[in-house]
């Protein structure tokens, strides 16, 4: 099927107030997206068909015994925003023809969801090709199984042919991060089962908070227990936050605002930490509050885009500098940041996307140049450390920049997508017109 243009300009509305753009705004804009080519390219060349392309080798990886897609799924919307028609006919052709879920793959719900429903989804809402949906109920109806467990927290894994579940111990970012793309796949299906699973995993995190109003990272779907205690904005736990105010953004979902607004509270009194006259957000215990470690990393820089994005422009801004300040340390970011002793942790950079989303937000958001600055400095070190022959290369660390032989899908779907955005004409989306799930699949109220 040809993707109508039609179709792609009804998606996008254009935006009320034209905001002031850095010079040269276009052409960087064109730059990222000669820079998404040139990965397209490579995948196309070196693993069509592949999860992903490793992109020192030029061979190709899945992530199971057989391919999910992960790449072209994740990089199909992208590429719609991108105007990139010429590949997003070959993409979608390529996922309408071989496509399939009737495998006997044990999968990780959350990251099959993130990624491959809520890219079905929102390839979905930007063609009106009705197998995307049958495709995502499908997928959706093969996942539910997770969520019988005791609590109706969710299992980690789930055999995609038998519906076998695995995996006792998870997380909140696990638990919380489902939300999105179940509960607009009840929507676009008239089914309320996917929203009601979703949102009562969403709900029995929530109700096993602290009496400070923390959550852990680590949890038991069984028994409902923490199995760990430390409470913060990294993995494990970052996206929990994201789904409580973009569920009540994207559903109207009062209850999830009711659950944000106090997890909000929580995080500023128990995680805010002012070292230099900065702001950070450092790691606790969940139920006492005392501060364990004083990290910050890759991951937790979505959280000024989200303070942004929930009004707090303020603590946003600072944050955003606070991580900005990390970049540039080694001039490019680490996985995980010690702030009152200025020194990396965990040294890798797995090309991730978050401090770019955040740079994106706050420009949308405040219309402030400074983030379009940022976004210079953020492609500039990509096209430095990381670009290869192939794609662009993770970084196993970021002192000596040596790299290591793996592009995430997520660089498609997220970081190039909001490094795009950043400089693109306004008109190219309206951040109004859509929720952005997780993996930067942009989903649109349509009802
Ligand atoms: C993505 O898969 C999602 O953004 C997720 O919430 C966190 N990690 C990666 C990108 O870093």
């Amino acid at each position: 099927m040809k993707i109508s243009l039609t179709v792609i300009v009804i998606f996008f509305s254009i935006a009320s107030s034209q905001p002031k753009r850095i010079v040269g705004a276009d052409s960087i804009a064109n730059e990222v997206k000669k820079e998404f080519l040139h990965s397209w390219n490579a995948y196309k060349q070196y693993a069509w068909g592949a999860d992903g392309v490793r992109p020192l080798s030029k061979k190709p990886y899945t992530w199971y015994d057989e391919s999910l897609l992960m790449t072209p799924i994740d990089a199909f919307d992208t590429m719609i925003l991108m105007g990139l028609t010429k590949e997003a006919d070959e993409a979608n052709l390529l996922l309408l023809s071989s496509l399939s879920f009737d495998k006997h793959l044990s999968v990780k719900n959350f990251e099959i969801t993130i990624r491959i429903l809520g890219g079905l989804l929102s390839a979905y809402q930007m063609t009106n090709e009705k197998k995307f949906l049958s495709m995502a109920e499908d997928l959706g109806n093969r996942l539910l199984p997770v969520f019988e467990s005791k609590t109706g927290l969710p299992h980690v894994n789930v055999n995609l042919k038998t519906g076998v579940v695995e995996g006792d111990t998870t997380n909140p970012a696990e638990t919380g991060t489902l939300l999105i793309e179940f509960g607009t796949l009840s929507k676009l299906t008239g089914k309320p089962i996917y929203y009601e699973k979703a949102k009562r995993a969403l709900v029995e995190t929530y109700k096993r908070r602290s009496a400070i109003g923390l959550v852990g990272q680590s949890i038991d779907v069984n028994t409902g227990k923490w199995t760990a205690t430390n409470s913060h904005l990294g993995g494990l736990i970052d996206s929990y936050y994201e789904y409580l105010f973009k569920c009540w953004k994207l559903f109207g979902d009062e209850e999830c605002k009711k659950m944000w607004d106090e997890g909000i509270t929580a995080i500023n009194n128990y995680l805010a930490d002012t070292v230099r006259g900065e702001l950070w957000y450092g790691r606790v215990d969940m139920n006492t509050g005392t501060k364990t470690i004083r990290a910050w990393g890759g991951l937790e820089s979505f959280f000024p885009g989200l303070l942004a994005y929930s009004g707090d422009i303020e603590r946003a801004k600072r944050l955003q500098l606070s991580s900005y300040a990390m970049w540039n340390k080694h001039g490019i970011e680490p996985e995980s940041y010690d702030y009152v002793d200025q020194k990396v942790r965990r040294n890798g950079y797995p090309l991730r996307p978050e401090i770019i989303e955040s740079a994106y937000y706050l420009y949308v958001l405040t219309g402030d140049t400074t983030y379009q600055q940022m976004g210079v400095t953020f492609f500039n070190s990509l096209k430095q450390y990381c670009r290869t022959d192939a794609g662009y290369a993770e970084l196993k660390n970021v002192i000596t920049k040596e790299k290591e032989d793996m592009m995430e899908s997520f660089f498609f779907a997220e970081t190039l997508k909001y490094l795009y955005l950043l400089f693109a004409p306004p008109s190219t989306l309206d951040l109004n017109s859509v929720v952005f799930n997780t993996e930067a699949h942009p989903i649109r109220k349509t009802w």
